[in-house]
């Protein structure tokens, strides 16, 4: 059967350079890419459990498969495995491109199938393909705060994430006998010696990635190879301080979020009446008997703590400031009970982090407070005000900001 003329023409790919080899590096620089990236998603998605209230940190979900309490120490655990998650994950979006490039004579093969066993590869292909688009454009979407998709996010990049692990471990199974052979036959990095006037194309394959009529090299395979490393680390470099914060949030230029403190979400956007924060406020301790209520002001005559935690969000940035406020376990104790987890209801109306879920071990911990003052001032509206959590190592989205309600649940000990 003739292939229709253009890209299904064999002849009509003509770069020296593509090949197995040539496939095979981009294709292990990708997967330890996508391995990092993975690893800290399934991980985020561990911490973050997005089912509120039914919160997979706290410890009734820890029956659960795949769910555990995630732990509060080290206190920047969620900075560092949320900022490799996005920040490896832009940073592998060149090689990304560069290893459809070094495929794309593939998508136009001719007839596209002709074996079951072909039909089979180029559906685990497809979808493979078409997952790790998908868990790329909307990651760096929501990285940069732009929510235009019609979904829930969360929800999505997860289902992607769970068929994208699956297709890639389909499509490692299929390939590594291919890629072994092209290093056995090339060398690992023996091709990498080579400058362009000693670029030679590599020998014919069945694949059909070779060139049939290769052109004259215009750019080594060290030189490909270089300009989509150099592409990559550019973009790490403009994004890591976001979660790294301090003097290197300076460097952070292609970050959304320039600011040292960022307000996730401003109190005039989240439908909160001034009556309701106003002096007539109380904070609702529930759990043990009857409720106890609390005023700001005796709230401020408790034992006051002063802990430096980070908040990091799980959108890439983290912020590191000075909280003072009163130890969520001696809340707890006022309440009546002893190991307990927590859920916390914020004067928030309506919205996802109107309500979260803290393992009793988060309730336990010296460190976690429910703040009252930042960096020695009174928390201001946006960041809080009157009260908010701050529980170190987990994700921001546990952090509630305009705290009404603390329900303890008693655990046994
Ligand atoms: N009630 C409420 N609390 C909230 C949120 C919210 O939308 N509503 N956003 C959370 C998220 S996603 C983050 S990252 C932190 C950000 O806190 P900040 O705005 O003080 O920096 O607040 C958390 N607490
Ligand atoms: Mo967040």
């Amino acid at each position: 059967m003739k292939p229709p003329p253009g890209p299904f023409r064999p002849d009509f790919w003509r770069s020296p350079i593509r090949g197995p080899w040539m496939t095979a590096i981009l294709g292990s620089i990708l997967l330890v890419g996508v391995t990092i990236v993975s690893v800290t998603g399934f991980l985020s998605h561990a911490a973050y459990e997005p089912d509120f209230p039914a919160n997979a940190i706290v410890d009734a979900g820890a029956d659960l498969p795949l769910t555990f309490n995630w732990p509060t120490s080290p206190s920047w655990i969620y900075a560092l495995t949320q900022g490799l998650h996005v920040t490896v994950g832009l940073a592998t979006i060149p090689f990304l491109l560069a290893k459809l490039w070094s495929v794309i004579p593939r998508l136009f093969t001719w007839p596209p199938v002709t074996t079951p066993a072909t039909m089979i590869e180029r559906g685990v292909i497809g979808l493979l393909v078409a997952s790790s688009i998908f868990q790329f454009v909307t990651g760096t979407m929501n990285a940069q705060y732009w929510y235009a998709f019609g979904f829930d996010f969360v929800r999505a990049h997860y289902w992607g994430a769970v068929v994208f692990v699956a297709a890639l471990f389909a499509h490692l199974v299929i390939k590594l006998p291919v890629a072994r052979r092209a290093y056995r036959d090339r060398g690992v990095l023996k091709p990498l010696r080579d400058d362009i006037a000693g670029t030679r194309p590599e020998p014919p394959d069945e694949h059909g990635l070779v060139a049939r009529e290769p052109a004259d090299p215009t750019i080594s395979r060290r030189g490909l190879l270089g300009f989509v490393g150099a592409g990559s680390l550019l973009i790490a470099l403009g994004n890591a301080g976001q979660s790294l914060g301090g003097p290197f949030k300076e460097l952070a230029i292609f970050a959304p979020r320039q600011e040292d403190f960022p307000v996730n979400k401003p109190f005039e956007i989240v439908s909160i009446p001034m009556e309701a924060v106003g002096d007539s406020w109380r904070l609702k301790l529930r759990g043990g008997g009857e409720e106890v209520e609390l005023s700001r002001a005796d709230l401020l005559a408790m034992d006051l703590r002063t802990e430096k935690l980070p908040i990091a969000c799980v959108e890439g940035w983290a912020s590191w400031q000075t909280w003072t406020g009163v130890r969520l376990r001696d809340l707890a104790a006022l309440a009546g009970v002893d190991r307990a987890t927590v859920t916390v209801e914020s004067l928030q109306p309506g919205g996802r982090f109107r309500l979260t879920t803290h393992s009793a071990d988060a309730v336990a911990d010296e460190r976690s407070l429910l703040a009252l003052q930042v960096n020695g001032e009174d928390l201001s509206l946006d960041h809080g005000f009157p009260a908010r959590i701050i529980v170190p190592g987990v994700p921001g989205v546990h952090q509630t900001k305009w705290v009404e309600i603390l329900d303890f649940e008693a655990v046994e000990a």
